[in-house]
C-alpha cells in the first residue's frame, strides 16, 4: 500500500505499511470479561470493553493491508519462577497472581483467564508474545522479530493505556520505534488515567510518540486503497 499520513497529535503521523507493525496489548480475558480478574479487584471492566470493536476494526484494516499484526499476553509460568516477589506481593494472597481466579490461576499462561477474548482472537501466523512484565519488549523476542522483518513504525493498541500500552511505547521510543497510540482503541480502568495517559505520550512535541483516533487511522489506510484503486493499469 505504500507510504501513509495519518492526522495525528501533535503532528500528523508518517508511516510506510511494509515497515509497519500493529501491536495489540493484553486483550485478556482477565482483564476485560465481567467474572474475571480485573472485576474481581473491583474494577469496572465496561470501561476497558470500550476498546474491543476499536480494536476488532483495527484489526481488520491492519490485515487488510498487510501489516505485521502482534498480539501480547500478560501472564507467568505456572510455578511463578518469572514472577518478581515484589510483583505478587502487591495484592493479598487470595488475590494475587498465580491465586485461583474465576478464570483459573490469575495471570499464568495456559488459563482461560489468559487467553485474548474470542472477539479479538489472533489470526494464524500472527505472532502472539507472552510477557513477565508490563512493557512487551521486557523479557520478550519482541524486538527482534521486528528488527527481522524491518519494522520501524509501531500503531498501538490494548489495555490499559498507563499501564502496559504506556510502558511499551515507552520502551518502542527508546529503542528507536515510531510510535502511534491508537486513542479510542486503547481503555483503562480509570478514565482519567486513560485520558493524560494519551495526553502524555503526544506532549511536548510528542516526546514518546503520536496518538490518533481509530477513525482517523482507518481512514487514511482506506483513502489509500481507493487511490491504488483508481490508478490506470
Ligand atoms: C495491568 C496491563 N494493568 N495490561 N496490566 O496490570 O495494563
Amino acid at each position: 500500500m505504500g507510504r501513509l499520513v495519518i492526522p495525528a497529535q501533535p503532528s500528523p503521523f508518517v508511516l510506510e505499511t511494509a515497515r509497519t507493525a500493529l501491536l495489540m496489548i493484553d486483550m485478556q480475558r482477565d482483564f476485560l470479561e465481567p467474572g474475571g480478574f480485573g472485576e474481581m479487584l473491583g474494577n469496572d471492566v465496561s470501561r476497558l470493553r470500550t476498546a474491543i470493536a476499536p480494536c476488532r476494526a483495527l484489526l481488520d484494516i491492519a490485515r487488510e493491508a498487510g501489516l505485521f499484526v502482534i498480539h501480547t499476553r500478560e501472564g507467568h509460568r505456572a510455578d511463578l519462577s518469572d514472577a518478581p516477589s515484589a510483583k505478587l506481593e502487591r495484592s493479598p494472597p487470595d488475590k494475587r497472581i498465580g491465586a485461583c481466579g474465576p478464570m483459573g490461576r490469575i495471570l499464568v499462561r495456559g488459563e482461560p483467564g489468559h487467553d485474548i477474548i474470542s472477539e479479538l482472537a489472533p489470526f494464524p501466523g500472527e505472532p502472539v508474545i507472552d510477557k513477565p512484565g508490563k512493557g512487551a519488549f521486557y523479557q520478550t523476542d519482541l524486538e527482534l522479530m521486528l528488527r527481522n522483518r524491518g519494522v520501524a513504525s509501531l500503531i498501538v493498541a490494548g489495555v490499559t493505556t498507563e499501564v502496559c500500552v504506556h510502558t511499551t511505547i515507552r520502551e518502542a521510543n527508546d529503542r528507536g520505534y515510531r510510535c502511534l497510540a491508537a486513542g479510542d482503541a486503547c481503555a483503562s480502568y480509570f478514565p482519567e488515567f486513560h485520558e493524560v495517559g494519551l495526553r502524555m505520550i503526544a506532549a511536548q512535541g510528542g516526546i514518546f510518540g503520536s496518538v490518533a483516533t481509530r477513525a482517523e487511522i482507518s481512514a487514511a489506510f482506506v483513502s489509500a486503497a481507493d487511490c491504488k484503486e483508481e490508478k490506470p493499469a
